[in-house]
This record gives C-alpha cells, structure tokens and sequence, in this order.
C-alpha cells in the first residue's frame, strides 16, 4: 500500500516536472551563477544585479541562483573556468586572473604596471582588446557578454611599510591564479605562496603568511585590518577586470529575444558594478588604523624595473601582438 502511494507520488512528481520543462522549451528552473565573494562586496554586488535584472526582464523564464565562495568548485576558483565550460557551473561573473590558467590570454592583465589607471584599463576593455580577449574567452567555449571590475590590487602586510622592492625582502605573500604571480613576487625578493581566497584568510590570520595583494573593496569587505593587515601601499601594479560569461550550451538553449536580455543585462549590472568598485576607500580604511603608503611616480618606477623581466617573459607566453596593442591602447589614453 505505502510502496503503491509512492509510486503514485514520484509518477505525479515527475509528470509535474516534465511539465514545467516544456514549458519552457527545455529552460532549467533554475541556474547556477558562481562568483568569488558574495553580495558584501561589489563583485557579488554585480552578480546579484544581473541575476535580479535577467528575472524581471524574461518575466522569470530564467531564474539564478547565486553560488559565492566558489562553492560549485568547492571554493578552488582557478577551477571555476573549467566547470564553467564543462556544465557544472551555468554562469559566472569571475576574474581574469582565476581563469588565467585556462585562458592565457587573460594574463594579460596581471602584466606589472602595464597600466595604472582606470583610463588605460577602460582603453583596453573598451578597444580592440577587450573584443581580442572575447574571442579568446569564446574559443575556449564560454560565451562572454560584459565587463566589470575588481579593481587595481594594493598590496598589504603585516610587517611594515612597503614602498621600495627592498622592503618586500623575505615577506610571505599571498597570490592566486596563474605562475606569473610567483613569478613577480619572486623577483621583488618577496616569498610568494599560492592559495585560494578561501585559505587566504585563515593564513592571514594565523600569521602563516604576511601579505596579499586585492583591491580596496576586498580588503574592506574582507576587514583585512583585522587580520593583522596593518600597512597597505597603494601601487595600482595590475587591474583585475571581471567577466560575465554563460556556458556555451545554455546560452544555445535560450531564445534569441532571451540571449539579448541576458546580455544587455550584463552590460547594465557590469557598469554599475563598475562604479561601485571604484568608490574612493582610502580614507575609510586609514581611519581603521591601517596606515597607507602612496607610490610616488620614482618608487613606483623602481618596482616596474624590478619587474620588467617577468613582464618580457609573460608576453612571449601572451602573444606579444596582443601586448603591443595593449600597450597602443593604454598610451592613447593619456
Ligand atoms: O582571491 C582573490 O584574491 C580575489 C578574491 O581577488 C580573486 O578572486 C582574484
């Protein structure tokens, strides 16, 4: 009698199922958006956004759920590009330097000073680079819409103030993404250490490492001043521009009239994204006690030497055609 009931129920379950999927000509009920950092934090912020705006504007024929900590990757986000392509993960907004592994183009990015400024990264974005990098993105099978950004990373200690290489000198750093991380931190005499934001804070806080490097909103939402973060130096060595992707075979699924929603919704989530990323914070996080050592145009010349080597041999592995037009854009900007 109980087994005749449930048979009942999973035949009514499934019959109910089926119905909403056609419904939808084979829409998900729901889809799965990873993102680093959660809904504190302007990265989480533009996710969030792009979720609310996509639901109103398909009248809810795509529904997103959000899935911060990297939790579809159990929180390794230099995996997130694969199971994006894979399936596993339906849409991201994720950072340039987490798919750096998989796509090598993106390194580009992660090049020492290439540019310093808001302006040389939007001439890039903006130009024929940001559509170079969209191909690159399609041709490793993800489908990219906007862009957003997580800003120019600082970098910050436990020890001391930081404003010439010298300084670095034995300090333990914290990186993530691809080896050109190792790689510049080890030739400004630092001792870097990979691991994920989810490590990150554990070690920050227990000592086991000194530093990191992530821009202000991170710090701020992350309160790195209480772990033990207590000199930051504002150098704008990289930008980490974010890019909002949908896998390949849900992006088929949709609707044409649905695909363009999707993507002018992006675009509209990545500029106010954008905007609340690169809301003026030094002021908020020196009143927290953290005291903060501005580059002048000599010191921050002394770190671009220092590096210069790495930046040769990352654009060899780049493609130094896409380097130098890179480097055209960021110059026109000025
Ligand atoms: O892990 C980091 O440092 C973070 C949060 O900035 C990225 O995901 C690149």
């Amino acid at each position: 009698m109980a087994l005749k009931n449930n048979l009942k129920l999973v035949l009514a379950i499934g019959t109910i199922a089926f119905a909403a999927v056609s419904n939808a000509q084979g829409y998900k009920e729901e889809y799965k958006m990873s993102l680093v950092v959660g809904t504190a934090f302007p990265w989480g912020k533009g996710g969030e956004i792009w979720a609310n705006l996509v639901k109103e504007r398909t009248d809810g024929r795509i529904n997103i759920k959000l899935y911060p900590g990297v939790s579809l990757v159990q929180g390794d986000q230099t995996r997130e590009f694969s199971a994006l392509r894979q399936g596993v993960i339906d849409m991201a907004v994720g950072s340039t330097i987490n798919w750096s592994p998989q796509v090598k183009e993106l390194n580009l990015f992660s090049l020492p000073f290439l540019t310093t400024t808001n302006a040389g990264t939007d001439a890039m974005i903006k130009g024929e680079v940001g559509k170079k990098i969209f191909e690159a993105i399609d041709r490793q099978g993800a489908v990219p819409l906007a862009w957003g950004d997580n800003g120019f990373r600082q970098l910050s200690n436990s020890k001391r103030v930081v404003s010439t290489p010298n300084d670095l000198k034995g300090l333990k750093i914290r990186v993530v993404g691809s080896p050109l991380f190792i790689d510049t931190f080890t030739a400004l005499g630092a001792n870097p250490t990979q691991m994920s934001w989810a490590d990150a804070q554990p070690a920050l806080a227990s000592g086991a490492v000194d530093g990191q490097e992530n821009p202000l909103p991170i710090f701020l939402g992350a309160k790195m001043q209480n772990l033990s973060q207590k000199y930051l130096t504002l150098w704008n060595y990289m930008n980490d521009p974010l890019i909002f992707v949908v896998n390949k075979d849900v992006w088929k699924s949709w609707t044409p009239q649905d695909q363009k929603i999707v993507r002018q919704a992006a675009i509209d989530a990545g500029q106010q994204e954008t905007i609340m990323s690169r809301a003026p914070l030094e002021k908020t996080i020196a009143d927290l006690g953290v005291q903060i050592t501005t580059l002048t145009p000599e010191q921050s010349a002394q770190f671009a030497q220092a590096t210069k080597g790495v930046y040769e041999k990352w654009t060899k592995m780049i493609g130094p055609d896409l380097v130098k037009l890179a480097e055209k854009e960021v110059a026109s900007a000025k």
